[in-house]
Formats: C-alpha cells, structure tokens, sequence
C-alpha cells in the first residue's frame, strides 16, 4: 500500500520529520511517501498561508494520483485543502487535524488542544466544530511558537509545548492531549511522559486511519459533492490546474 503524506508547507526539514513519524506507525508493507510542494508557504500559521498553501497540496495530490497512490494524508493541522482534495483523489483523504480529534473521542472524555500561536486557535475551533468534535473539545491552548521554530535545535519550543501541555491537564481536566501542529508529531512521547495522559500526534492518527480505510477497500464517495470537479480553464497563474 502506498500512502502520500503531504506537508503541504514548503519546509523540507519538517517534511523528513513528519515522515519518520509517520513511517513509526505505518504497518510493514505500507510505503510512506512524503512530499512538501515546492511552490507556497515555508509555514501555515494564518488564513493567508493556508490559502496560498492550497495549490502546491493540489499538484501533489494531482502527481499522486498519476504515481498510484493508495492513500492521502493532509499533514497541517488545519486541514488544508481537505475537501478539495477529496474531489480530486480517488483514494481516502485525511487531514491531520479530524484524525486526531476524533482519535482523542476515543481515549477520553475530553481532549484539550495545544497548537502554536494564538492566532491559529479560531480555525482548531472552527474544525472540531465542522467535525463534531466540540463536546469533546475542552479548550485549543497556543504556546505562542511559530511553526518554523519547532524545527530549530536548541530553541525552548520543547518546554514551552510540555508547559501549556501541564496546564492543559491541570487547568482544563483534559483527559487527552492533541498536538495542534505538525512540526510537534516528534514530541508525542515526551509530552505523555511528562503530562502522564494519551497524547495524540494527528500525522499518526491520519497515517493509520487512511491506511484502515484502503485495508477495509474504502474511499471517498464519488456520489455528488466528491465527484471529480467539472472540467473547466483556469486562467493566468492557474493554468495548469486545468482539468
Ligand atoms: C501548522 C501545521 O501543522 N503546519 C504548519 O505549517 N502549520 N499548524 C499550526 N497550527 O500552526
């Protein structure tokens, strides 16, 4: 089974580190692919971002279905270009952030999310609402790092993602942690270590749930909203996403 997980941000640093995450969990016969575009973002942490992170998601998801990809994972916690994708994939889609939502309704009776800058809280409330997660939701909690600091060696990113991670468990009962951004799916362990409750990492959660999905021969259904976009031009910029 081949499954392409998409950073959809341009960082190729944070790309590795979300493969290997996601190659942690993957069962033996599953291949990982991972890509970030190379046109778009260096990090999503504003609407802006994100919209402009979209196209580069599409053109992988585009390549991917000319290489035979069983499967797809949105690796950004805002789930980027999620239903459009699905429009597009003839395999399973899944973003980081519905996994690990749902994953955490699982393990508890409330989850708190702990995300990187404030800024980024509206659109994690704004998904568990989409999803149905809100009455598992306790709280979306920013420790105020952006994105790209995550990667730098040395940078207090670490403490300061363990920190609002105590708090999330002392001050809001949280029962399950989730990791609000992809740049943190290498501190899983660490924060369950220090916090002493589940902590879900959403490249993980997605990674096993697309690869449940192709194993049970599911995929998104094509009926209406999901069929293949109509075909059309695109003008200028655009050209190439031509269908
Ligand atoms: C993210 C993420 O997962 N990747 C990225 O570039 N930004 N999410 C976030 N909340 O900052």
């Amino acid at each position: 089974m081949l499954i392409k997980v998409i950073n959809p941000n341009t960082t190729a640093s944070m790309t590795e580190k979300i493969g290997d995450c996601a190659r942690n969990v993957a069962a033996v016969g599953t291949t990982i692919h991972a890509v970030n575009p190379s046109m778009g973002p260096a990090s999503i942490e504003s609407h802006y971002d994100e919209a402009l992170a979209v196209p580069g998601l599409l053109d992988e998801i585009a390549k991917g279905e000319r290489d035979g990809v069983d499967g797809y994972v949105i690796a950004c916690f805002g789930d980027p270009g999620l239903d459009a994708a699905r429009e597009l994939a003839h395999g399973p889609v899944v973003g980081i952030a519905e996994a690990a939502m749902r994953t955490a309704s699982f393990l508890g009776r409330g989850f708190t999310v702990v995300t990187t800058l404030g800024r980024t809280r509206g659109r994690a409330w704004e998904l568990a609402h989409r999803y149905g997660m809100d009455p598992f939701c306790r709280n979306v909690r920013a420790c105020e790092i952006p994105v790209l600091e995550l990667d730098v060696q040395g940078s207090p990113a670490q403490e300061k993602v363990v920190e609002e991670c105590r708090l999330a468990v002392e001050e809001d009962g949280a029962d399950v942690l989730v990791l609000g951004c992809a740049g943190m799916a290498d501190l899983c362990g660490i924060v369950a270590d220090q916090t002493g409750v589940p902590v879900v990492d959403g490249v993980a959660a997605a990674t096993k749930t697309v690869e449940s999905l192709v194993a049970m021969g599911l995929a998104t259904s094509t009926r209406s909203e999901y069929g293949a976009p109509l075909p059309k031009q695109y003008g200028g910029l655009l050209s190439d996403f031509t269908v």
